[in-house]
């Protein structure tokens, strides 16, 4: 099997307004004079504010935290749109993955999430999601944005926040420890700052003013130095009705106003509560599936489609693949799928709900939730399924796995079907069972090998430990990769010398740059690409050696090192202001 490794940077970068015009009417005045987002948004909706222009929503969008904003904005402002929410619900849902939303190692997009399902009354207070919350809640008592991070102010509100909506209240002890590690980092004039060492500014006070909103919490009880949470982001308004960031800062920012409005109208998020959950198209659409000789294509769900061969189309575009189609006497077939073409006695079949599909791809009609199966082979050909025990464990506990495939007709034990667990690849019993103690604290994908007769089963991870791993991530990188297969004895390994980045605080139409070295320090060649994760202005403009980062790559031979340049170029018309947080993932195979 072939050994990836990663490597992975947390970016930063705090993107400040740039000119703030001059207003001298109040607050609101100030606010609807801005660019209208989801922050200012929420903020005139929480000031009672109607008629407001939200036509800024995209729709169309995939990504997961904009989705979320886009439905807290909705809610806030009383929709009726429940065919867009709709929409906006399926991309929330679809980013569940293994009991958490989006990348394991982001948090903040859990509580952004919850907020937002629950906004529209599509949060059980029961959902999976809590656990993983409260599983990376720091000894402090606080959050961070990561899996791995210190303690924040910001996403401590947000997670204060996130909890209130899963069935906790202001005395559940994960709430008293949060509440208190806020409390602590307290300044003295009253307001508080990102991180514990900082100076107080007007966004963090603003979330923990909401927060405290959302606990029923007086905020201004929370009396320091004779000062209060209120009084301080009071002393951040200025005659234009804006509010400044920092007590320094010549003029007011529209994110901080839109913030310290939310907060001093006694609201918190989600703004509003609405009702769509009797809309059942949400959890509608069908999930596919798509298994190449060699790596998964695909992995989709909640997609719209009445036929398979629309439910393929639908794929296409959600995992980027190419697909053709041919016409035979029997109708309409699939004849290559991501570039493998049909070839002799081999080729794509499709299952639903792991029954063989036996008729043409145009003419079969999905129904209640399908599951669609593609599978590149020969004949017969079954699908395999894995149940686990458990997906948490400790350390020291057993994992239990168990391999089955449907004959057509039931489903049997798979005997000594080959498994692979993390990066090691093990073999199941006559029975089609597996079991192994889990030593080390960490992620693992865990699924059967494909072989000549049996499909390769649903990929399921396991928790070992209390935090997660990065290796989730590893693992979808290894997905993603065109599989070479290397079964070389080399052991493969690098290092980047830097672990975080900080391009500081920059305007829109502003740039920085910096390099950093990767050294191959294994004893094989290796051939080493990169993701970015996190917020959109990361994801969107960040350059690799002056190219776009999904368009880097890397060929380090043994003992060799090589500089690479990270650039973040933020265009002029950029307005999501505040603080962001990223990751570079470098990612490595042997040649
Ligand atoms: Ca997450």
């Amino acid at each position: 099997m072939k050994k990836v490794i990663l490597t992975i940077l947390a970016l930063v970068i705090f993107v400040s307004p740039s000119l703030i015009l001059a207003d001298n009417s109040n607050t609101i005045a100030y606010l609807q004079s801005q660019t209208q987002n989801n922050w200012i948004s929420q903020a005139l909706a929480a000031a009672q504010v109607d008629n407001l222009d939200i036509s800024y929503i995209d729709y169309q969008t995939n990504d997961l935290m904009a989705a979320a904003k886009d439905i807290l904005t909705l809610a806030a402002t009383n929709s009726q749109d429940g065919e867009n929410i709709s929409q906006l619900l399926a991309v929330i849902e679809s980013s569940r993955n293994n009991g958490q939303f989006g990348s394991s190692d982001l948090l903040n997009d859990d509580f952004w999430a919850v907020l937002a399902l629950a906004s529209v009354g599509n949060l059980d207070s029961t959902d999976s999601v809590k656990n993983f919350i409260l599983d990376n809640q720091n000894e402090d008592g606080g959050w961070s944005w990561s899996a791995s991070g210190t303690s924040d102010s910001n996403d401590t509100a947000a997670a204060i926040m996130a909890l209130l909506d899963l069935s906790d209240n202001s005395s559940s002890p994960e709430i008293i420890d949060a509440l208190s590690y806020l409390q602590t980092t307290q300044n003295e004039d009253g307001g508080f700052a990102y991180d514990s060492d900082s100076q107080s500014d007007g966004a963090s006070t603003a979330w923990i003013i909401a927060a405290l909103n959302k606990a029923d919490i007086e905020a201004d009880s929370w009396v320091k130095n004779e000062h209060n949470p209120i009084s301080f982001l009071e002393s951040l308004r200025q005659d234009n009705g804006s509010f400044l960031w920092m007590a320094s800062d010549e003029q007011g920012s529209a994110m901080v106003t839109a913030y310290a409005l939310l907060a001093l109208s006694g609201a918190s998020y989600p703004v509003n509560y609405i009702d769509i959950a009797t809309d059942d198209n949400i959890a509608a659409g069908y999930s596919l599936r798509i298994e190449g000789p060699d790596r998964t294509v695909c992995l989709a769900n909640h997609l719209e489609a009445t036929t398979v061969l629309e439910l393929l189309e639908a794929g296409s575009g959600v995992c980027g693949f190419e697909y053709t189609t041919e016409d035979s006497a029997y109708g309409v077939y699939v004849s290559s799928i991501d570039g493998i073409v049909a070839e002799g006695m081999e080729g794509w079949q499709y299952f639903v709900d792991s029954q063989s599909g036996m008729m043409s791809v145009t003419d079969y009609h999905l129904s209640d939730e399908n599951e669609v199966l593609w599978a590149y082979g020969g004949f017969p050909f079954y699908p395999v399924s894995l149940e686990l025990n458990d997906t948490h464990f400790d350390v020291g506990q057993s994992v239990v796995a168990s391999f089955k495939y449907y004959d057509g007709d039931s489903w049997l034990p798979l005997p000594e079907a080959d498994i692979v667990l993390g990066q090691d690849v093990y073999q199941a019993d006559a029975s089609g069972q597996f079991s192994m103690t889990m030593e080390a604290d960490g992620a693992y994908p865990i699924f059967s090998q494909q072989t000549a007769n049996y499909i390769r089963s649903n990929k399921e991870y396991i928790i070992v430990g209390s935090g997660v791993s990065q290796t989730v991530d590893l693992s979808v990188n290894i997905e993603g990769d065109d599989n070479g297969g290397s079964n070389g004895d080399g052991s493969i390994a690098f290092s980047v010398d830097r672990s975080s980045i900080d391009f500081g605080t920059l305007n829109p139409g502003q740039s920085s740059d910096t390099i950093i070295s990767i050294t191959n320090t294994g004893d094989v060649d290796v051939y080493i690409e990169a993701s970015v994760l996190g917020d959109a202005v990361f994801t969107d403009f960040t350059s690799l050696d002056q190219n776009i980062w999904q368009d880097y790559n890397l060929n380090l031979s043994k003992d060799s090192l090589q500089s690479v340049n990270i650039g973040l170029d933020i265009p002029s018309n950029f307005d999501s202001f505040g603080q962001k947080e990223g990751q570079l993932i470098f990612w490595g195979v042997s040649q």
